[in-house]
């Protein structure tokens, strides 16, 4: 009887460090990430002190590994004008996903101060790895899509406030829109950008 008591006792310790390891998720999605057949899960996890949702990400890829990404502040929900004309993947308020022909993108956004988003990030699924390509200051974001047809993505944003001067250097037309080229990497395009800011303007 005795061992019993001990061996419960030991097993709700047990049972209790492992949740506090763990961290309860706020949201749970299913979804095959790496398009192979098999279903994986993605956490959103870990509440932040300041404000927002979550600061961790983690990709279950079945089979495969688990993939952990933290967040250098917060992330938030899905930014709602972004939704006006991108349609998410995943029915979650809180991850954006979405995929070309070879690989599936998710992006994550930060917490907003007023008109200031502290935080923006793309996470690159292809095949069975999955990696932060991008983790910036980026305030605006105003497209994710294949602007030039080459079968690559591009995403276009602008800040509020010009804070990357470096990239502004590099602006031949005016506009302040910044185009990053989704490879391997997130990649600052200038001639894109240049096109981009001559044919657009900011709302
Ligand atoms: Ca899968
Ligand atoms: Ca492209």
């Amino acid at each position: 009887m005795m061992v019993l008591i001990i061996f419960n006792i030991f097993s709700i310790i047990l049972s209790l460090r492992v949740e506090d390891n763990g961290g309860k998720p706020i949201e749970t999605i299913v979804k095959d990430v790496n398009q192979d057949g098999i279903i994986d899960t993605i956490y959103l996890k870990d509440k932040p002190e300041d404000p927002g949702l979550f600061t961790t990400i983690e990709i279950k890829i079945t089979g495969r590994g688990v993939y952990r990404f933290k967040a250098r502040d917060a992330w938030d929900k899905v930014d709602g004008s972004f939704l006006l004309n991108h349609k998410n993947q995943i029915n979650s308020p809180n991850a954006f996903l979405t995929q070309n022909s070879k690989d599936v993108f998710i992006l994550l956004f930060g917490f907003t101060y007023g008109s200031s988003r502290d935080e923006f990030s793309i996470i690159k699924v292809s095949g069975d790895k999955a990696t932060m390509i991008l983790d910036r200051d980026l305030e605006k974001i105003v497209a994710f899509k294949d602007i030039n047809n080459d079968g690559r993505m591009e995403l276009v944003c602008y800040n509020e406030v010009d804070r990357i001067e470096s990239f502004d250097k590099q602006l031949k037309a005016k506009g302040g829109f910044y185009v990053f080229t989704i490879g391997e990497s997130a990649t600052f395009n200038p001639h894109l950008s240049d096109s981009y800011n001559l044919k657009n303007k900011r709302k």
